[in-house]
């Protein structure tokens, strides 16, 4: 039954119905076997066009700004856009989420721009099999400009670079933690690093410290791109117009050396690892539940009864999806 509709929300959120959009994100987002019913249909001749932009950074380095201000920029070229933005779930990042749709609301009545959050629950910021769906539900639905806000801690680094094209990394002067940064791996990936918030007086030291870390090739060398090094106030709009430049320059980069496309195929398997990983864990937890509620107490045959019921699980599979 629940087939029906999608076609039908599909068919309207090609037409731009933002509701439709919204009911197929939340498809996506609410079990893996209803998210299934809609990749089915929409990865079959997707061939993928999105230019999809990772931006990743500690929280407060002014991520959620810098989006805002790029759409600002992107929406006078007719380009439509995208904005996944992770949310970490945790009390101390809550604030600063909330800050994110504040920064953003200014753009969610045009038509070319659809802002979504994402709960990522238990998975430290990582990114979700939600939020690499949505990437490719846009993109389907001809968003070309694809932005995904992730807080910039543990898995979420390693994730973004199988999604995005073009990574880029924020961070801002005087958090005094440089070489954390460093250490977190969070500088190795970024195709642009940007030091935003540069109206601050302790920019100056800030940026020569990373200049010399990029200049001297430490760090991100990617074969054929040098990463780049932006100043930025997202604040004050400066250093904007720039950074659209090097995402542009990054995005040419990849077209001309074909990672685009293996950046795509990349993500079509990230998806599929996700997909498992999601669906395994629920049934998991599910199980786990009924477990609780059985009288049994050696290991080994509360092992046996969890892994029997995933097996069986398994040999169902398809008529599951
Ligand atoms: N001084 C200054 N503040 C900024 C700048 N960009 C953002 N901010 C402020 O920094 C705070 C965090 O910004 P936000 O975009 O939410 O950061 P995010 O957590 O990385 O998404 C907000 O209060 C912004 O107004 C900037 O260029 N200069
Ligand atoms: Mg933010």
């Amino acid at each position: 039954m629940i087939e029906e509709y999608i076609y039908e929300y599909i068919e309207k959120a090609k037409k731009n119905d933002k509701g439709s959009i919204g009911r197929l994100l939340t498809f996506l987002e609410s079990s893996p076997s209803q998210a299934f019913k809609v990749l089915n249909i929409i990865l079959r001749n997707n061939v993928g066009k999105a230019h999809v932009i990772g931006f990743t950074g500690i929280p407060g380095s002014g991520k959620s700004t810098l989006i805002s201000k790029l759409i600002h920029q992107y929406i006078k070229d007719n380009h439509k856009i995208a904005v996944i933005a992770i949310d970490p779930t945790s009390p101390l990042s809550r604030g600063a989420f909330l800050g994110d749709r504040i920064r953003m609301q200014e753009h969610s009545l045009n038509p070319n721009v659809f802002i979504r959050s994402v709960s990522t629950r238990g998975l430290k910021g990582g990114l979700s099999f939600a939020g690499v769906a949505m990437v490719e539900l846009f993109d389907y639905l001809g968003y070309d400009k694809i932005f995904i806000e992730t807080v910039g801690v543990g898995q979420a680094e390693t994730d973004i670079m199988n999604i995005a094209h073009t990574v880029i990394v924020a961070t801002m002067p005087g958090v005094g933690d440089e070489i954390q940064v460093l250490k977190a791996g969070v500088m190795e990936i970024a195709d642009i690093y940007v030091l935003n918030k540069s109206d601050k007086e302790e920019s100056l030291k800030t940026f020569e410290y990373l200049s010399f870390i990029i200049e001297s090739g430490e760090i991100g060398s990617r074969v054929g791109w040098k990463p780049r090094l932006l100043k930025t106030s997202a604040l004050m709009g400066q250093g904007i117009q720039e950074l659209r430049k090097a995402i542009e320059e990054h995005l040419e980069y990849c077209t001309s050396q074909g990672y685009f496309n293996h950046k795509i195929n990349l993500r079509r398997k990230t998806l599929v690892k996700l997909f498992l990983e999601k669906t395994l864990l629920d049934k998991l937890s599910e199980e786990f539940e009924e477990l609780k509620s059985m009288d049994i107490e050696d290991f080994s045959s509360q092992l046996d009864i969890l892994r029997k019921k995933i097996e069986n699980f398994l040999r169902e599979f398809d008529k599951y999806t």
